[in-house]
């Protein structure tokens, strides 16, 4: 009877030992953000950027430098690398920077027809200035489009040292078309 006992309990000791590690590698992984890579190390950009200023994202992977100009080396003069993958790809990326006249940290994407939540970059309600790509983009001040959407102009090749007036660290969704 004791020998049976101390079996169950064995057994359900060696179950939660199991069992507790996969949830929580499990609760884990829901919290993460965009994963970058940055000077061989990997950061969650919905936890800190670190030292990184500048991070690039073609939906699949994100790669972060600490300036634009590296960036720019990086992606070849602000094309899309144009990585063949499940995501379609502008030709060229749109940009928000964290301050007005394209300063601060600088979050360039190119994934197109979705909506992407900028705090999974650490970017959600940060975005003072931006510079739109090939593709009209959209704005919204919600997560995955809620509106209301961003008035000012963001069709292809626009550009904005500042806000309308009201939206300066507003903008939490992009849609690019
Ligand atoms: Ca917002």
């Amino acid at each position: 009877m004791s020998i049976i006992r101390r079996r169950v309990t064995i057994l359900l000791t060696a179950a939660m030992t199991m069992i507790i590690p996969l949830s929580a590698t499990a609760a884990r992984a829901e919290s993460t953000g965009a994963l970058a890579t940055f000077e061989g190390q990997v950061i969650d950009l919905s936890v800190s950027w670190g030292k990184a200023r500048a991070c690039t994202s073609d939906g699949v992977t994100t790669q972060c430098f600490r300036t634009e100009a590296e960036m720019d080396r990086f992606t070849g003069n602000s094309t899309s690398a144009g990585r063949v993958g499940t995501m379609a790809a502008c030709s060229s990326y749109l940009r928000l920077y964290r301050s007005t006249s394209y300063g601060g940290a600088v979050l360039q994407l190119a994934t197109r027809y979705t909506y992407i939540n900028l705090s999974l970059y650490g970017f959600d309600n940060d975005t003072s200035s931006y510079r739109v790509g090939a593709c009209p983009a959209y704005f919204y001040d919600g997560a995955n489009g809620g509106t209301p959407l961003y008035p000012g102009a963001t069709g292809a090749n626009s550009s904005a040292s500042t806000m309308v007036t009201g939206w300066d660290n507003r903008v939490s969704s992009i849609y690019i078309g």
